[in-house]
């Protein structure tokens, strides 16, 4: 067939391939959540509900691509792992990047009412998107641990400001003004003297974030084996999660 006079708009597209050999981060984050959960009265400063919807949205996202074999999630935002050889739209970036939020974005719609069983969407949330390329697996380890610590960081903070807030009565003036200049440990102290709040008591979740990982479990009367998709709220810093999931690295499938 001939091609049209309109054809050579294409030649204006470009390539925007993703390097051969490196592992492919996407990373969204919720778009203005400071308004979106003050809109919807998320409870400070862990929302477990919408924790969760987050999690079940990626795993909505890992069930669509295969060729994530890892994702990570904390607050308001996830981290999806491709493993470095993914061949998923030709290694086109716009395309994995576009792909994976609009999966992403739609379900977290999608699942909001079983999450939130009786307060109501008030507008559409949206969420940012950005790809990085990370050439070794250093580098990624060193992605991944950035993130939990940034989780570790924020959370430390927020548990310590809430609670100052919430169980002392104090204003959000009074409660930065304590934390101001303070280290880990003086926090955990704050929170244990003025809050009766041990740190390490907190959920898991909140501490630590959640990696989504696939693992191949039996399927009891068939004696087939199947993959499913778990939530794992565990350091990922150390080198025991890589030992014990060490597929993950690993160029097998
Ligand atoms: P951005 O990302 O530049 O569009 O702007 P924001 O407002 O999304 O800022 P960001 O991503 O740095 O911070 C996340 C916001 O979401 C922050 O205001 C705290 C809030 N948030 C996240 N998870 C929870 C939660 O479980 N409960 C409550 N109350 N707030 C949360
Ligand atoms: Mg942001
Ligand atoms: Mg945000
Ligand atoms: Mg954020
Ligand atoms: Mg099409």
């Amino acid at each position: 067939m001939a091609k049209s006079k309109y054809e050579y708009v294409r030649t204006f597209e470009l390539e925007d391939k993703c390097l051969q050999n490196c592992w492919i981060v996407v990373r969204l984050d919720g778009r203005s959540f400071h308004r979106f959960t003050s809109a919807h009265k998320f409870e400070k400063p862990n929302d477990k509900r919408a924790l969760e919807l987050m999690n079940r949205s990626a795993a909505a996202v890992m069930e669509e691509f295969r060729d994530v074999s890892l994702a990570y999630g904390q607050s308001d935002e996830y981290s999806f792992i491709l493993r470095k050889n993914t061949d998923l739209y030709n290694r086109r970036q716009s395309k994995i990047m576009s792909a994976i939020n609009s999966t992403f974005s739609a379900s977290y719609v999608y699942y909001w009412n079983t999450y939130f069983e009786d307060k109501k969407l008030l507008y559409p949330p949206s969420f940012d998107a950005r790809i990085v390329l990370y050439p070794s697996d250093q580098n990624l380890r060193d992605y991944l641990s950035w993130r939990q610590a940034d989780t570790h960081i924020n959370n430390l903070y927020n548990t310590a400001f809430w609670g100052l807030i919430l169980t002392k009565g104090l204003s959000n003036n009074e409660a930065e003004k304590i934390l101001c200049g303070t280290v880990s440990s003086e926090k955990n102290e704050i929170l244990f003297k003025e809050c009766d709040t041990n740190y390490n008591n907190e959920l898991p979740m909140y501490r630590k974030g959640t990696v989504l990982v696939r693992k191949l479990v039996n399927i009891p009367p068939s004696k087939s084996k199947k993959h499913i998709i778990c939530p794992l709220h565990v350091d990922i810093i150390g080198d025991s999660f890589w030992e014990e999931y060490d597929e993950i690295l690993s160029l097998k499938d």
